[in-house]
């Protein structure tokens, strides 16, 4: 177990290698080059910040909540100010206790994105945790719009030992749904959880489909734990939070799944995505593998930023 939990923070740590460099460096490197607290000081935190993708509201919420505290505590030397500055970071990011409330409950988790964000790794990935823990689970692959798409989630049902409800392509993504609710509930499934297409033949089309695969899982099992989760893909930096803006007008969204953070400088964009949207982050992607989804921690996600 403690042997998991060391390889478990270290590849967290290793995922984050690239933000860390972007913001960390920076960071390290103003405490170190300024003798004195003042205003170009506060300036390059705030640079070093929005470059690391945290965004300008963001930083900014954290920067003012720094000078607060540097005066309160009357703290003269810019090394003091670094715990302070994790501790702001980490305090933009509260997740709310119930925010796996889903795993107790008779849920269904529907899982929304754009095309290509990883949404059917992501779901592949939580079946996998979520049956290892226990859990009965069943997967829709409400994705119709391309037949390779539910050969993909086919796979990943495989690989995590899962059952799968899915159609041929080109079939109603509602129906699909409908099979699914209808399975869930005769095989007594503790989480069943819906991949949907990223892309249709344009967006309003996709927003429509959603809202209809809503009203079928709200009809048919009014029951049930109801978790939505946005994908977003980490690489894309500021604009994953219009991504998610998007989702939010046409459903009632209790989560985001950020993917992909292995692969960028841009992991900042964790924090701004929970301080601006005020939604949580519930799962960060690491990587390509079934266990390369890990529930987010605030705690450790800074830790491992920051190397401590
Ligand atoms: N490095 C890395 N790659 C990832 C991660 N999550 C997903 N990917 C990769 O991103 C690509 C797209 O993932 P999919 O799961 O197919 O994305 P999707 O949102 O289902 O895409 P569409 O169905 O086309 O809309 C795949 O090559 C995945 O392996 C991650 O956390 N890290
Ligand atoms: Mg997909």
């Amino acid at each position: 177990m403690a042997d998991g939990k060391k390889g478990f923070f270290g590849r967290l740590v290793e995922g984050l290698t690239k933000t860390r460099n972007n913001i960390v460096s920076g960071i390290d490197s103003i405490f170190s080059g300024f003798s004195a607290i003042d205003d170009e000081f506060y300036e390059e935190i705030e640079e070093t910040l929005i470059m690391g993708d945290l965004g300008i509201q963001t930083t900014m919420s954290i920067v003012e909540d720094l000078r607060r505290k540097v005066k309160e505590q009357h703290i003269k030397e810019p090394e003091e100010c670094k715990e302070l500055l994790i501790n702001s970071i980490k305090a933009q990011m509260d997740l709310g206790e119930n925010a796996y409330e889903f795993e107790h409950k008779r849920s269904v988790v529907l899982v929304i994105g754009v095309n290509g964000v990883g949404k059917t790794t992501s779901v592949g990935k939580l079946a996998g945790q979520l049956k290892d823990s226990g859990h009965k689970v069943i997967l829709a692959a409400a994705d119709t719009f391309r037949a390779a798409a539910i050969d993909q989630l086919t796979e990943w049902a495989k690989r995590a030992g899962v059952d799968i409800i899915a159609q041929q392509e080109g079939s109603d993504p509602a129906a699909v749904i409908y099979d699914a609710v209808a399975a869930a509930k005769s095989r007594k499934a503790d989480v069943l959880i819906c991949d949907t297409a990223g892309r249709l033949h344009n967006k309003k089309n996709l927003m429509e489909e959603l809202k209809k695969i809503n009203r079928i899982i709200d009809k048919e099992y009014p029951g049930a734990y109801r978790e939505t989760l946005v994908v977003l893909d980490g690489t894309t930096g500021q604009n994953a939070l219009a991504q998610a803006r998007q989702f939010m007008e046409v459903a009632d969204i209790t989560g985001i799944i950020l993917t992909k953070l292995d692969g960028t400088a841009k992991g900042g964009i964790a924090v701004a995505i929970q301080s601006e949207l005020g939604l949580p982050v519930k799962y960060i992607g690491i990587g390509e593998q079934i266990d390369d989804l890990q529930k987010f921690n605030a705690d450790d996600f800074v830790k491992a930023l920051f190397n401590i």
